[in-house]
């Protein structure tokens, strides 16, 4: 998977470097790749935003640039991605959709937002009609300074999804069952007894199915099923 990102503050991202999608980079399993969008400014003050049409607090990110940085950008087969807080949801379903396209590019904004024109601009027929698909998402109901950590989060939960970047893919395919709800249940590891709280007397039994039985009694409690 190719990842391209879009940022005004390229350091944002350096966490990408670390832990599970490092190593994915490492192993040629995704390439990641981060734009700074003052490079494709023009005038002498490298400005990326303007006033807003009619009126109203802030300043708005203009169309202009970002055309510059997303038109060589948008080959085939591509999933463009523009981070606003009034988008849909982001979820594990459309991380498990995301985690199939071959190319993602994250539209990272600041202030208040980038010109709608440029979602509407790609999202035009001549564009779907080359494989090209436009989303504007959110990652939950609160407002972000700007989209770049909203864009590490989908980063992370979709490149953990891809073939080879989790050690062990049953932890992918026990996390499928969580979600729907059957593994939700309180997880312990040594020591035995901590700071005077024990460990669950059936999980030490070695009865598998009484642990399972307990496990899913543990689940439905925690409201999910
Ligand atoms: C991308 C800029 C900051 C955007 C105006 C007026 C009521 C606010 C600040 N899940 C999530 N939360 N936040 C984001 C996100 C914020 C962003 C950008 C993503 C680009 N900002 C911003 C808009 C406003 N708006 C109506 C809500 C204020 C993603």
């Amino acid at each position: 998977m190719k990842i391209d990102a879009v940022t005004i503050f390229p350091e944002y991202f350096s966490p990408l470097q670390l832990s599970l999608i490092g190593k994915a980079q490492e192993n040629d399993l995704v390439d990641i790749a981060i734009h700074n969008l003052r490079d494709y400014t023009e005038d002498n003050h490298h400005s990326v935003d303007d006033t807003p049409y009619g009126g109203g607090a802030g300043m708005v990110m203009k169309p202009e640039i970002w055309g510059q940085v997303l038109d060589p950008l948008m080959v085939p087969d591509t999933d463009l991605i523009i981070l606003t807080p009034a988008g849909e949801v982001f979820t594990q379903r459309m991380a498990e959709e995301l985690a199939q396209s071959p190319h993602l590019i994250f539209a990272c904004g600041r202030y208040e937002g980038i010109d709608a024109r440029v979602g509407q601009y790609y999202s035009q027929d001549s564009f779907a009609q080359q494989g090209i698909r436009v989303r504007e998402v959110s990652i939950g109901d609160y407002v972000l300074g700007g989209g770049e950590v909203a864009a590490l989060v989908m980063i992370e939960a979709i490149t953990r999804l891809l073939p080879g970047v989790l050690g062990n893919p049953e932890s992918l395919v026990e996390e499928s069952h969580a979600l729907e709800g059957f593994l939700e249940y309180p997880t312990y590891t040594k020591p035995k007894i901590w700071r005077h709280i024990e460990v669950p007397e059936i999980l030490l039994s070695g009865n598998h199915a009484a642990i399972a039985k307990w496990r899913a009694d543990e689940a439905a409690k925690r409201g999910r099923k």
